[in-house]
C-alpha cells in the first residue's frame, strides 16, 4: 500500500486490451558444427560424456531396485529411487555454463541434475579448489573412501568423490553427500552448487525464490535455478512461490542499488507426467506449459518452451535466460520438454501409457541422438563414443562396490547416546550476524520516532511507588518486540523482515511501526498473501545464509504454510546432515475474538514436528528478551505471540523491560509467582488468568500456588517444574490451546513419568474446550478461565472446602465429551 503509488479511476476504467507477446516454442535451430565452433570440440564430447555418466548411474539404480543387483552384485536398497532416464540432455544442458556460484534446487527426480551439476563444476574448478572442497566437506570423510584408490589426475578423483558421494547418500551411509541422512530426494551439494532437492511436489519453489532473494538482497554472485516437475504446476505453493517471484516492487520500489528482479530461473522439467496423471489434456488446461508466464507479469517471465531433448538446444536457452537476469530482468519460466523412460519409481508398471508413445520418443533419445549428430558432424567416431560409455559404466561400477559395502560405507549409528542425528536436528549456534557488512538502515537509531515515543513510557507496570500505571503509559509487549528487532536490524546486515502488511501499516499488529522509517524496502516489505511461499522462501534465504524474519498474521493462517513450517522449515538442518542454518524466525500471532479461524493456538503442531523450536512467551521482558535469542540463534523459532497481550507492561521483571539487548534462553521456564500447595504450569497468555485464579485459590481456600510460566515450549527444561512439584506435590497446566492433543498433554504426561513419586494428584489440564472457537462475547464458555481452574483443582487435585463447582468437570463428564468428540 505505498501512498506514492496512486490507483486512478479514470486509468483503472478506461477501455483497452491486454496484449500478449508470442511465447517461443522450441526456436532452436543451430548446426553442431557451429556449436562445436562457439564451445570447443572437447566440450561438446564432455557433454556426451556427462550424459552417459549419469544415464549410467540411473540404469544401476533401476537395475538395483528391480532385481536386487548390479552386474551380478547383489544390493537391497529399500529407499526410494525416482529416475530420470530419459532426461539427461535437459540436466546435462542447464548445467553447462552454470558456475559454482549457481545454485540448482530441485526435485524427488534430481539425480541427474545433481550429476550434471557436479561435472560441471568440476571441469569449471582449478585442482586446489577441488581438493580443498573435497578434504573440507565433513572432514574429508567421503573423501577418504574414494582416494583410496584414486590414479592421478584431481579431476577424475573428483569425478569418483562426486558419484560415490551421491550414491553413499542414496543408500543411507554416513560417507555421503548429506552422511545418509538426506536420501535419494534429498541429496545435494552445497560446494558445487547443488541445493537442496525435496521430496514434496513443487516444495523447492519457494525456497528457491528465497535463495534468489538472498542473492538479490545482498548482491551476492550467481543465480538461482529451481528445477520442478510439470505435475507440479498444479501445486498453491508453486504459484505463490510465481506470485512472490514477480512482485512488482523488486523493479519499481526498491532502491536503485536493488531495483531489478530476482535472478531465478523456474524450470519445469516437463517430462509429461506426474505419476501416473497427465497435466496436459487431462488434470491441467494450459497444453502448453510455458503459456503460465503470459499471466505473471507484464515482462511474461520471458517464458519458453526449450526442447529438453536436444542438449545445444537448452545449453543456448540457458546462455539466454541467464543474460536476461544479468541484466536484472529476471525471474524468467522455462517449459523443458523431455521425458522419462524409466517409471515414475522403478517399480512402476507405467500402466497409464502406452508402449508405442515410450518407443517414440526412446526412437530419439537424446544420447543416441547426440551421439550420432556427433559422429555425422565428425566431431567423435562410433568408438570413441563407445569408449566414452565404457568409461562411464565403470565409474558407477566402481562407486557401486564402495557404496554397498558396510565396512567401507558404515551407517551411521543412530541407536548409541548422542548420536548424529541427535546431534544436527538442531545447530544451536550464538550468531550476532549472520554476514559481515554494515547493516542498511535509513536513520540513526535513536531518532527513530517510535524510540523517541517509548523514550517517554515507563519499563515496568508500576511506578515509583508500586502503583499500578495506565497501560497507555508503559512499554508494551509489542514495544518490547519491536524493540528486540530494532536491534537486531542495527547488528545483522542479513536480517530482513517481511510478510503482509508488514510495511506502511506497521505490522498487523503495530509491532514494526518504526520500522519503515528505519528500513529500505529490501530489508521491510510486504509481500503477497501467501503464507506459504512466505515461509517457505525465508526457508530458502536461510538456507543461503541469511537471517529472516517472517510473519503469518494469524496462526490459523499456518495451515496454508503447512507444508513449508512442517516439512521445510523443520527439517533441512537435520536432512543435510548438519552442513545447513536455518536461522528463521516466525512469529505467529495467536488471536480471540475473530472467531473459529482466526482464534486457535496451533503451538502444539509446532511442537509435534521435529526439528522446530517453539516459544511462547506472556511478559515484555520475556518477549524481548527471547526474540533477543531467537534472531541470534541458528535454528528455526515459531515465535507464538498472544494478541490478547500486545499491550501488557511488564509485572514481574524487577526494573521492567531493559532498555538494551538482552537474551532469555530459549527452554528455560520461570517462575511468576512462589507458593508452596500447587504448581500452576502455563504456557502464553493463561498466565495472567492463572494468576487471577491463584489469588482466589489463597483468598478464599488458603491454597498457595506457585506459578510457573512455560515461555518455551521446545526445548523445555522439565527441572524447575519438578523442583517445584516436589514441594507441592500437586501440578495443574493450563493454556488457550484445545485441551485434545494440546502440548500440555505432552508436558502431564511427561510430569506423571518423571514426577510419580513426587505427585498426590495426576497432573490436570485445563485447555479450551475441543470445540470451534465461538464469538468473543462467549469466550468464557471456550478458553480457560480462573473458575474452569478452580473447578479443576476442586474435582481432580485437592477438595476445596466450601467450594461449589461451576461448571462440571468430573470424570464422568470428561467422559462424557469423548464419548462425543467435543
Ligand atoms: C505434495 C505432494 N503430493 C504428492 C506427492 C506424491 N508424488 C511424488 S512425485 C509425484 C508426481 C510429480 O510429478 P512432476 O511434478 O511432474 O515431477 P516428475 O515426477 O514428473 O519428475 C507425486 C504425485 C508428493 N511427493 N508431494
Ligand atoms: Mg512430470
Amino acid at each position: 500500500m505505498p501512498k506514492n503509488l496512486m490507483i486512478r479511476p479514470e486509468l483503472e476504467r478506461a477501455s483497452g486490451r491486454i496484449e500478449f507477446t508470442p511465447i517461443p516454442v522450441n526456436q532452436y535451430n543451430r548446426p553442431l558444427e557451429v556449436e562445436s565452433n562457439r564451445r570447443g570440440p572437447d566440450a561438446l564430447l564432455r557433454i556426451y560424456r556427462d550424459m552417459a555418466i549419469i544415464r549410467s548411474f540411473e540404469s544401476m539404480l533401476n537395475e538395483v531396485k528391480l532385481n536386487g543387483k548390479f552386474h551380478g552384485v547383489e544390493y537391497s536398497h529399500r529407499g526410494p529411487a525416482h529416475l530420470s532416464i530419459g532426461q539427461e540432455a535437459a540436466a546435462v544442458g542447464q548445467a553447462f555454463l552454470l558456475g559454482v556460484e549457481d545454485h540448482i534446487y530441485g526435485s524427488h527426480r534430481s539425480h541427474g541434475e545433481i550429476l550434471a551439476k557436479g561435472l560441471s563444476a568440476i571441469e569449471r574448478l582449478e585442482d586446489d579448489a577441488l581438493m580443498e572442497i573435497m578434504e573440507g566437506y565433513f572432514g574429508g570423510e567421503c573423501l577418504r573412501v574414494v582416494e583410496k584408490d584414486a590414479t592421478g589426475a584431481v579431476k577424475d578423483l573428483a569425478i569418483d568423490y562426486l558419484i560415490y558421494g551421491a550414491l553413499a547418500e542414496i543408500f543411507g551411509r554416513e560417507a555421503g553427500f548429506n552422511r545418509g541422512l538426506g536420501g535419494s530426494m534429498h541429496a545435494f551439494f552445497p560446494p558445487f552448487g547443488i541445493y537442496p532437492n525435496n521430496a514434496i511436489v513443487g516444495g523447492s519453489a519457494d525456497i528457491a525464490v528465497g535463495a534468489a532473494l538472498f542473492k538479490h538482497v545482498n548482491r551476492r554472485p550467481g543465480i538461482v535455478i529451481v528445477n520442478i516437475g510439470d505435475a507440479s504446476a498444479g501445486c498453491g505453493p508453486v504459484w505463490e512461490a510465481l506470485c512472490f517471484a514477480t512482485m512488482d516492487q523488486f523493479k519499481r520500489l526498491w532502491d536503485e542499488a536493488h531495483r531489478g528482479g530476482l535472478p531465478l530461473i523456474v524450470n519445469f522439467v516437463n517430462n509429461f507426467y506426474g505419476m501416473g496423471g497427465q497435466p496436459v489434456g487431462e488434470t491441467m488446461g494450459f497444453g502448453m506449459l510455458a503459456r503460465l508466464g503470459a499471466g505473471l507479469n507484464a515482462d511474461q517471465m520471458h517464458a519458453e518452451r526449450v526442447d529438453g531433448f536436444n542438449v545445444m538446444a537448452v545449453i543456448d536457452a540457458f546462455e539466454r535466460k541467464k543474460a536476461v537476469l544479468e541484466r536484472g530482468d529476471g525471474p524468467v519460466l522455462l517449459d523443458t520438454v523431455t521425458y522419462r523412460f524409466s517409471g515414475h519409481s522403478p517399480s512402476d508398471a507405467s500402466s497409464y501409457r502406452d508402449k508405442t508413445e515410450i518407443e517414440a520418443w526412446k526412437q530419439v533419445d537424446p544420447i543416441v541422438t547426440y551421439a550420432d549428430e556427433l559422429v555425422q558432424a565428425g566431431l567423435a567416431g562410433r568408438q570413441q563414443v563407445r569408449e566414452l560409455v565404457s568409461a562411464a559404466e565403470a565409474l558407477v561400477a566402481k562407486a557401486y562396490l564402495k557404496a554397498i559395502d558396510l565396512q567401507i560405507s558404515p551407517r551411521a549409528d543412530l541407536k548409541k547416546t548422542g548420536c548424529l542425528l541427535e546431534r544436527v536436528m538442531f545447530s544451536g549456534r550464538k550468531i550476532e550476524a549472520m554476514a559481515p557488512g554494515i547493516p542498511e538502515t535509513l536513520m540513526e537509531r535513536r531518532e527513530n520516532p517510535r524510540v523517541r515515543q517509548l523514550a517517554g513510557r515507563s519499563r515496568s507496570a508500576f511506578d515509583g511507588k508500586g502503583q499500578r500505571l495506565p497501560k497507555g503509559r508503559c512499554v508494551g509487549l509489542r514495544d518490547a518486540l519491536f524493540e528486540a528487532i530494532l536491534d537486531r536490524f542495527y547488528t545483522d546486515p542479513t536480517l530482513i523482515a517481511y510478510g503482509e502488511e508488514n510495511r506502511d501499516w506497521g505490522g498487523a499488529f503495530a509491532v514494526y511501526r518504526g520500522l519503515t522509517e528505519a528500513l529500505p524496502y529490501h530489508r521491510l516489505f510486504n509481500s503477497p498473501i501467501s503464507e506459504g511461499a512466505i515461509v517457505g522462501t525465508s526457508v530458502g534465504y536461510a538456507l543461503e545464509g541469511g537471517r529472516p524474519l517472517v510473519e503469518l498474521m494469524y496462526c490459523d493462517f499456518m495451515g496454508r504454510a503447512g507444508d513449508e513450517v512442517f516439512n521445510q522449515l523443520s527439517k533441512w538442518q537435520a536432512m543435510s546432515g548438519g552442513l545447513l542454518r536455518m536461522p528463521v524466525v516466525l512469529r505467529v500471532s495467536v488471536g480471540s475474538k475473530y472467531g473459529a479461524q482466526h482464534s486457535q493456538d496451533w503451538s502444539s503442531m509446532c511442537a509435534h514436528v521435529p526439528g522446530l523450536k517453539v516459544v511462547y512467551p506472556a511478559t515484555p521482558y520475556d518477549a524481548k528478551g527471547l526474540m533477543c535469542s531467537a534472531l541470534t540463534g541458528s535454528d528455526p523459532v515459531v515465535f507464538f505471540e498472544s494478541q490478547r497481550i500486545y499491550d501488557m507492561p511488564e509485572e514481574f521483571a524487577p526494573g521492567g523491560v531493559p532498555e538494551g539487548y538482552y537474551e532469555v534462553p530459549i527452554g528455560e521456564p520461570d517462575f511468576k509467582k512462589r507458593g508452596k500447595d500447587l504448581t500452576i504450569l502455563t504456557a502464553g497468555a493463561t498466565l495472567y488468568r492463572a494468576l487471577e485464579a491463584a489469588l482466589e485459590l489463597e483468598g478464599k481456600y488458603g491454597v498457595d500456588c506457585e506459578v510457573i510460566d512455560a515461555r518455551s515450549i521446545v526445548p523445555f527444561n522439565y527441572g524447575p517444574v519438578l523442583e517445584s512439584i516436589g514441594r507441592t506435590h500437586k501440578v495443574l497446566l493450563t493454556s488457550d490451546a484445545c485441551e485434545r492433543g494440546s502440548f500440555l498433554q505432552t508436558m502431564a504426561a511427561r510430569i506423571a513419568l518423571l514426577g510419580f513419586d513426587l505427585l498426590d494428584a495426576p497432573p490436570v489440564v485445563v485447555g479450551a474446550r475441543n470445540w470451534i472457537t465461538p464469538a468473543d462475547e462467549v469466550e468464557d464458555a471456550f478458553f480457560p478461565f480462573p473458575q474452569d481452574m478452580l473447578d479443576a483443582v476442586h474435582e481432580h487435585i485437592l477438595p476445596l472446602r466450601g467450594y461449589s463447582v461451576r461448571r462440571a468437570c468430573d470424570r464422568s463428564e470428561l467422559m462424557r465429551r469423548d464419548v462425543l468428540g467435543v
